[in-house]
């Protein structure tokens, strides 16, 4: 796979650690164009700029690292419905239709149901988590990301002693997304987790980053994400969540069962068949840095595994 490296950044556009702070002053208060303007950053989206979400209460998860810049986290994408190109998500998503959106929450559970993206955004209080972000293909960043634990929206549909694991269909347009017409995964793309790894605080229901909503690119209007996992266990753009007994498909596992497993926990001792996992490029730096077992996230997620082969869980 392709790893581009973010070259032809004038400094001016690298954040200052003074004006990201700037920034997340105005994360509550202002606007995405006003927190770029902060950091010194040209909208490459023009007029068509996200809604402030109201009432994020601040980020508890303690994190070293430095957010990765907007600008990068909305322009280089992977989005395969989009095209196989970083950049061609963002080209190409905005023709996707955000509103009305359902999310159908099914199968073994207790009270079904099918929540309007209106009632979403008002399940549970909305969270900024600043989360590590590592893409298989061996880049990362850190993403301020928005949103609510997937525990709040499944405990609501009191899931049954025989759901196991937790299936994610995201929407299907053949109609708009072109990259759909090659037939590179199974479309819909599809994800799982195990139920406890679903439960569990970490995993996130994002509908916004940097205090906005989400743009189409990154998954709008709710797509979820795991930090512990590899990239493409977060599924953008999701329209069903079903609760089932037996571990589901998921796309890349599906396209490449070797290259892909289940679990897909960020393991440096785990190699990709092609390339190494034990360094990552974190976009917006040029040296490598380690990667971190589960993502350095293990002190929180190490017990879901006790007693696994992680080798043969991969
Ligand atoms: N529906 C869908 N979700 C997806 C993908 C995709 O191609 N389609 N790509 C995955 C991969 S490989 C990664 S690394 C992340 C990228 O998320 P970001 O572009 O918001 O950083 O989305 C994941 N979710
Ligand atoms: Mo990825």
């Amino acid at each position: 796979m392709l790893i581009r490296r973010p070259d032809n950044i004038p400094p001016s556009e690298i954040t200052a650690p003074e004006l990201y702070q700037a920034r997340r002053e105005f994360i509550h208060s202002g606007s995405r164009a006003v927190m770029a303007a902060a950091a010194g950053l040209a909208l490459p989206w023009g007029a068509a700029e996200a809604a402030a979400l109201a009432n994020v209460q601040p980020n508890r998860q303690k994190i070293d690292d430095k957010p990765t810049r907007l600008k990068d986290i909305t322009s280089y994408n992977n989005f395969y419905e989009f095209g196989l190109d970083k950049d061609e998500p963002a080209e190409n998503a905005g023709v996707m239709k955000t509103r009305p959106w359902t999310v159908v929450v099914e199968g073994l559970c207790n009270k079904p149901r099918s929540f309007a993206i209106e009632d979403l955004l008002k399940l549970a209080p909305l969270e900024e988590r600043i989360y590590r972000m590592r893409c298989v293909e061996g880049w990362s960043m850190v993403i301020p990301w928005v949103g609510f634990p997937l525990a709040s929206l499944l405990k609501l549909v009191e899931p049954q002693g025989s759901a196991k694991f937790v299936e994610f269909v995201t929407h299907y347009d053949k109609r708009i997304m072109l990259g759909t017409w090659q037939p590179v995964l199974d479309w819909p793309y599809t994800e799982g987790l195990r139920l406890d790894e679903a439960m569990h605080p970490l995993t996130l229901m994002a509908v916004g980053l940097y205090g906005e909503e989400l743009l189409p690119q990154n998954g709008a209007p709710i797509r979820l994400v795991v930090p512990w996992k590899y990239g493409f266990k977060g599924a953008k753009s999701i329209v069903k969540i079903r609760l089932v007994e037996k571990m589901p498909g998921t796309a890349w596992n599906k396209a490449a069962a070797n290259e892909y497993g289940f679990y897909s926990n960020v393991n440096p001792a785990v190699h990709h068949p092609r390339w190494k996992q034990d360094t990552e490029r974190r976009i917006g730096e040029i040296t490598k840095r380690k990667t971190l077992l589960f993502n350095g996230y293990a002190d929180e997620v190490g017990q879901l595994y006790t007693g696994m082969d992680l080798k043969k869980n991969y």
